[in-house]
């Protein structure tokens, strides 16, 4: 295998140039499980733990999809290759810090099962999560066969009307359609990952993708569509269609760690007009004459859409200043350690 096939491209191998010392090469990280990486390297699968230096409180630990520096002989992972993106989400129990999901993802498969799963909402916030990390989103409406054709329809238009520009690809493993179309949204040698609520259909995708019944699928309970928590662990994989995925955990609330500038990416048409509201500092809700709650009564404006973009808002607002915070503690980290040379700014 090379590199390549694992999504080796110029970003990492000018990192590796500028970041290696000798002795050390390349390897992606495909699972890690606290003490020990499974990395993929151009001799094979690898297992390696983490560099004494790695595990001192404030480094930076390598994720799945991370490039990493491996040392020759007993191998040991000796730093991490500057990221293209980093996936991340506010840790929900720390609150002031992110908690990485992925690193050098390209694209953002957006899973929804069209059962109680479906929510326009939650796309709205998978939509913020990509934005701010740069990472391309798709959304894939999975379980398609159990909705009648109009009510598909329906739902296929709600996604669209959220998400201008943004590919909505209907989707059901069972009614023996090709997966083909969403394959062609992800380029040979890109990483995609695969983001939805457990039960939404995730792994069944990718056991499609793959050809064969690799990762184990769970039935959802039949009562209220909600699916068991059944993937702990992310891994990667490698496609016979020349991309990679990674399988990420269930992620039914995700908490967005991004800030204000990407919830106006995905609400563009309300940023706009916000813009053109007379108050400084609207809240867009009760305000006498806001040019926002007008646009809503004429009609030009979903009532949904306003209340999914000023709920995302003030979330980010109060992320702004945990995220300034670490951004400080990190720019601090990386001067003191600049062999790594570490970009955690996402
Ligand atoms: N009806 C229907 N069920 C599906 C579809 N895709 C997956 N499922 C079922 O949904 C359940 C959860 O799927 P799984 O792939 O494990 O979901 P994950 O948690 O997102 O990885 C399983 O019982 C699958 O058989 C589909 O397209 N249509
Ligand atoms: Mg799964
Ligand atoms: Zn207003």
């Amino acid at each position: 295998m090379t590199l390549e096939s694992f999504g080796w491209n110029p970003h990492f191998a000018r990192a590796f140039a500028a970041q290696a010392e000798q002795g050390e090469r390349a390897g992606r990280v495909v699972c890690f499980h606290g003490a020990e990486c499974t990395l993929w390297t151009a001799e094979g699968e690898v297992h390696a733990p983490l560099a004494g230096t790695l595990r001192k409180e404030g480094a930076i630990t390598p994720v799945t999809g991370d490039w990493v520096l491996i040392r020759e002989g007993a191998p040991s992972i000796r730093g991490v290759l500057k990221r293209k993106t980093l996936l991340a989400r506010a840790d929900s129990f720390q609150g002031g810090k992110p908690q990485p999901l992925a690193a050098n993802i390209d694209t953002l498969l957006i899973v929804t099962g069209l059962d109680g799963d479906f929510s326009v909402r939650r796309i709205e916030r998978f939509l913020v999560l990509a934005a701010s990390s740069g990472i391309d989103p798709v959304i894939v409406l999975s379980k398609a066969d159990l909705l009648a054709p109009d009510e598909l329809a329906a739902a296929i238009a709600e996604a669209r009307e959220a998400a201008p520009g943004v590919p909505v690809i209907p989707w059901s493993a069972m009614d023996g359609r090709d997966a083909g179309v969403i394959a062609g949204c992800v380029m040979a040698g890109q990483t995609a990952a695969v983001a939805g609520s457990s039960g939404a259909g995730k792994s069944t995708l990718i056991n499609r993708l793959l050809g064969e019944e690799l990762l184990a699928t769970a039935g959802v309970r039949e009562s209220d569509s909600r699916g068991r928590h059944t993937t702990t662990r992310r891994e990667l994989i490698a496609l016979p269609q020349g991309w990679i995925v990674a399988d990420l955990p269930g992620l039914r609330a995700v908490g967005l760690w991004s800030t204000g500038e990407a919830v106006s990416a995905v609400f563009g048409e309300v940023a706009e007009a916000a813009r053109t509201c007379r108050y400084r500092d609207c809240t867009h809700t009760v305000e006498p004459g806001c040019a926002l709650r007008e646009a809503v009564e004429s009609g030009e404006l979903g009532a949904a859409r306003l209340a999914g973009f000023g709920k995302l808002r003030r979330e980010t607002e109060s992320v702004q200043q945990a995220k300034q915070r670490w951004e400080k503690t990190i720019a601090k980290a990386i001067r003191a350690r600049t062999k790594q040379g570490f970009d955690l700014k996402r």
